[in-house]
């Protein structure tokens, strides 16, 4: 039986995981795509966000990765979190994301980007500017606002609160007419534009729906379909994110979300932020054999700086890690030393999914952090901030 935690290099042999970011499947932590073509065929850069959190990169990003077009990807600070790069701001003067440089010219706007894409390398099945693709466009946006409406103001009544959440079902029973009417589970006869556009704010309005109004999207037959067929995608894996990462991503980026004080919204919020975190409706594939080596891959090859921002003093956040790495992957948890509770479960509360890693890596890391903590007390980390995510500076893992 383990009753010490095993060291770095110990833990280091336990992992073989690994993939070429460049040429491997749709990963965030890539700088560059090629899909097997050489890098003078490079004619994109996509600037998008550097913790994978803005939807309309994550549009841009998909659209790119099923078209295979080889690109370079530049990361950049959004407001929430930090100070904008000035090199991107002489680019792109308002500092929004996402943009893209083909053949040296700057666009923004993620519709724009999409139709130059499309006029430069064709369209993605069914274009931005065909009518029925015109249309998902459309019925996206009255989705996105009747979300916004009950998921972003205060309700100043119970009356008021179930009128926000009706008019955002009866768009969702809209949706699902649409869904329904054309064969298979896409949009669309077959995968293409209009899937891409609806993705990222569904995948938003999954997590916080869940977390903020005990309401799960998933719940809805055509959309379970179309979920379940989207990550069938490697594609969407590797842009896929977590309720835990959106539900405490979009407070900041929306201006707030605010909760309902449904009790299925109190054991919703419990389950995304204590724990099980298998079983939660963020995914639905089945794990893959290399979620625990990946998860154990990522944090070595951060610890020192994963150590190094946490509040806990070092000796004891570096033995209590390598505590719960240890339980991850030999099923036997040493004991970790004492104020090691908060210390785990601060950074239980910061891995974000997919900059960090992919989602089933981060539920097995959650997990051990989580039964390594429970083993020394019940303190919980310095809370999550509502307001800006600045304790997720880029620049702390820059170093
Ligand atoms: N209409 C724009 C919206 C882009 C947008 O709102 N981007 C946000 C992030 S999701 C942004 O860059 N905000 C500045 C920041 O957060 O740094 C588009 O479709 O590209």
């Amino acid at each position: 039986m383990t009753t010490i935690p095993l060291t770095w290099t110990e833990l280091a042999a336990l992992t073989d995981w690994q993939i070429d970011p460049i040429e491997g499947p749709t990963n965030a932590q890539a700088r560059l795509r090629l899909f097997g073509q050489p890098e003078s065929a490079v004619r994109v850069t996509l600037y998008r966000d550097n913790h994978a959190w803005c939807p309309y990169c994550q549009k841009i990003w998909l659209w790119l990765e099923e078209k295979q077009i080889p690109y370079r990807i530049e990361k950049v600070t959004m407001f929430c979190y930090g100070e904008k790069e000035s090199w991107y701001k002489q680019k792109v003067p308002s500092g929004m994301l996402p943009a893209l440089e083909l053949d040296g010219k700057i666009i923004t706007e993620s519709d724009d980007i999409l139709i130059a894409l499309e006029q430069a390398f064709g369209a993605l099945s069914l274009g931005m500017t065909n009518p029925q693709v015109m249309q998902l466009r459309a019925l996206e946006r009255r989705l996105f606002r009747a979300w916004c409406s009950w998921l972003c103001y205060p309700s100043s009544s119970a009356r008021q609160e179930q009128d926000n959440c009706n008019q955002f079902t009866a768009v969702v029973e809209q949706i699902e007419v649409a869904l329904s009417s054309t064969p298979g589970d896409y949009f669309l006869a077959e995968f293409g534009t209009a899937d891409v556009i609806f993705t990222p704010y569904v995948e938003r309005m999954n997590a916080s729906l869940y977390y903020y109004k005990g309401y799960s999207l998933r719940d809805n037959p055509r959309f379970a379909a179309w979920f379940d067929a989207m990550e069938t995608r490697p594609t969407y894996r590797g842009t896929q994110s977590d309720f835990h990462t959106h539900a405490h991503d979009l407070p900041p980026q929306m201006g707030g979300c605010y909760e309902n004080g449904d009790p299925q919204t109190a054991i919703n919020k419990a389950k995304v932020d204590h724990g099980p975190w298998f079983g939660l409706p963020d995914v639905t594939y089945p794990e893959p054999a290399t979620a625990k080596a990946e998860a154990l891959y990522r944090v070595l090859r951060h610890h020192l700086n994963i150590i190094r921002v946490n509040p806990a003093p070092d000796q004891v956040i570096d033995e209590a890690l390598r505590c719960a790495l240890t339980g991850m992957m030999t099923g036997e948890t040493p004991p970790p030393p004492a104020g090691a509770d908060e210390a785990l479960r601060y950074l239980r509360d910061r891995i974000s999914v997919p900059r960090d890693m992919s989602i089933y890596a981060a539920k097995h890391l959650r997990e051990s952090l989580e039964k390594a903590a429970a083993l020394v007390g019940d303190k919980q980390g310095t809370p999550i901030p509502i307001r800006h995510r600045r304790d997720q500076s880029p620049l702390e893992f820059a170093k």
